[in-house]
């Protein structure tokens, strides 16, 4: 690889912050009462971690790669059939080996008003009249929200205001009027169900693919018993930051209304993204995904972006090359001056447009951004899991593999415990005491229909769900959607 000054920036860039980040662990450590005291096991991390993206591009700068090691563009993210991808399907295929995917088919099935659900009478009925917390003027994409950024309204007073920005044809960025209507950069933002509204709870269903989190298994409640599925409802041209969720949780979204593209690049490869440990917190922050994607287009030359986007190229690809230009605009348009990102191009990166009755899965760690096209509703969460497989080692005649996020959730929640203090150390405590015998794992590997691939909110908390069988579980009943509003949920089903 050329040692251009932009190489040669970044590599310096990275090795100072990892030799500040040392620094910082050892002050700790020094004056720490206790092996544990003052979070200096977790400043510790930081600094490995520090050290460990240096290193990482160090050594493919002395690897000399070649061009034929850049990833060929974004990657698209398979689409598979709900009715066609079992339950433990999903786990092997998806889960284990950390891919993404989008799982489709479950549309109707997502919330209690069937087919209609972009309707959003559901969230009406069930919630217009709760109060939530929105976060104004893009506050959300903020680390910490403060006060300033956040409104409390009628979840159906927000619901009016967003609704009202989608406009035929519809305002983009670049329009005079774009940023100055009433609502735009205003964000529902993760939003937790069963904590805030729970009234909601009727309203929506929670994809069965995620009914074995182990979160919801623990004898002991903890900080995030309560914290999902959570709520989002999203002016357009609002967008998350380039981030990593905490504790290495995988994450799923359920698409209920509109479009939303989302980027995602692999955990292994957050060294290229320029990324910033001087904040002191275990995942790193990033530079914004419009300014990544505009040092690439300044990079490139402009004759072969004009080439590849009419010349028949992939999905995906023109995604990307729509991405690139509209990034390009929108940095044009803030007048920045595109910082280089130089080892970008070798981050492998996944894109796509997730759209109404859609259901993603991200593997934990990995780095994503979301872009709202317009107004978007959806619901979400995070979840730890585990499998381990017995597999046939010469050396150790036998090996059980773990595979997904447990241990890592685990090894970030102690030090985040180490850290912040007892409510998070409590989370840890909740999941680590449970031996989740891979014996008691329900793998069901029939295909099932729709319907029975959702399952109520309640069934899903505290791993009802999980226990089913294939015959456990019919689908939700209309009955289930009752007008009691803060009781239980209503029959259906003879799972359990
Ligand atoms: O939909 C969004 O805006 C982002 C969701 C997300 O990335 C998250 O909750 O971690």
């Amino acid at each position: 690889m050329d040692r251009t000054p932009a190489v040669d920036a970044e590599l310096a860039r990275l090795l100072s912050i990892a030799d500040a980040r040392d620094v910082a662990a050892s002050d700790a450590e020094t004056s720490a009462s206790g092996a544990d005291g003052d979070g200096a096991l977790y400043l510790r991390e930081v600094a490995n971690r520090a050290r460990a993206a240096h290193d990482a591009v160090r050594a493919l700068v002395e690897s000399a790669p070649s061009s034929s090691s850049k990833p060929r563009g974004p990657l698209a993210i398979p689409r598979v059939r709900c009715e066609t991808l079992s339950l433990a399907r999903f786990r092997r295929d998806f889960v284990i080996p950390q891919r993404p995917v989008i799982i489709v088919g479950l549309g109707p099935h997502l919330t209690s008003d069937g087919a209609n659900a972009s309707d959003l009478r559901w969230l009406r009925k069930h919630g217009a009249s709760k109060k939530v917390a929105v976060s104004v003027d893009n506050a959300h994409v903020a680390s910490t929200l403060s006060c300033g950024g956040v409104e409390i309204v009628n979840l159906g007073d927000h619901l009016d205001v967003v609704s009202a920005l989608d406009e035929d044809p519809p305002v983009n960025e670049r329009d005079a009027r774009f940023g100055k209507r009433r609502g735009d950069g205003s964000y529902l933002y993760d939003c937790a169900i069963p904590l805030k509204l729970p009234s909601l709870s009727h309203g929506v269903r929670v994809p069965r693919y995620f009914a074995h989190d182990f979160l919801q298994r623990t004898r002991m409640t903890h900080a995030f018993s309560a914290s999902w599925p959570s709520l989002f409802v999203a002016a357009p041209h609002t967008r998350s930051s380039l981030h990593v969720d905490q504790w290495k949780g995988n994450f799923w979204m359920a698409m209920v209304k509109g479009t939303k593209r989302w980027t995602l690049f692999h955990r292994e490869d957050i060294p290229f993204l320029s990324p910033d440990y001087g904040r002191g917190t275990l995942d790193p922050g990033f530079p914004s995904l419009v300014e990544l994607d505009a040092s690439r287009v300044s990079a490139a030359n402009a004759a072969t972006t004009t080439t590849r986007r009419g010349d028949g190229i992939g999905d995906s690809q023109k995604l990307d090359a729509d991405a690139a230009a509209s990034s390009a605009r929108e940095t044009e348009t803030t007048h920045e001056t595109p910082a280089s990102h130089p080892f970008l191009e070798y981050a492998r990166r996944w894109d796509c447009d997730l759209g109404p009755g859609e259901v993603l899965f991200v593997p934990g760690g990995w780095p994503h951004h979301v872009h709202n096209l317009c107004v978007t509703v959806s619901f979400a969460g995070n979840f730890v899991d585990e499998v381990r497989s017995i597999h046939w080692s010469p050396y150790d005649r036998v090996g059980v593999v773990n595979a997904s996020n447990l241990d890592d959730a685990l090894f970030d929640m102690k030090l985040l415990g180490n850290k912040y203090g007892p409510q998070m150390m409590a989370t840890h405590d909740a999941l680590d005491e449970v031996w989740f015998d891979p014996e008691d794992e329900t793998l069901v590997e029939e295909t099932l229909e729709a319907k029975q691939l959702v399952v109520r909110v309640e069934d899903y908390r505290g791993g009802v769900a999980s226990r089913w069988g294939k015959d456990d579980w019919d689908g939700a009943t209309s009955d289930d959607d009752d007008d009691d509003d803060d009781g239980g949920g209503g029959g259906g089903g003879d799972g359990g």
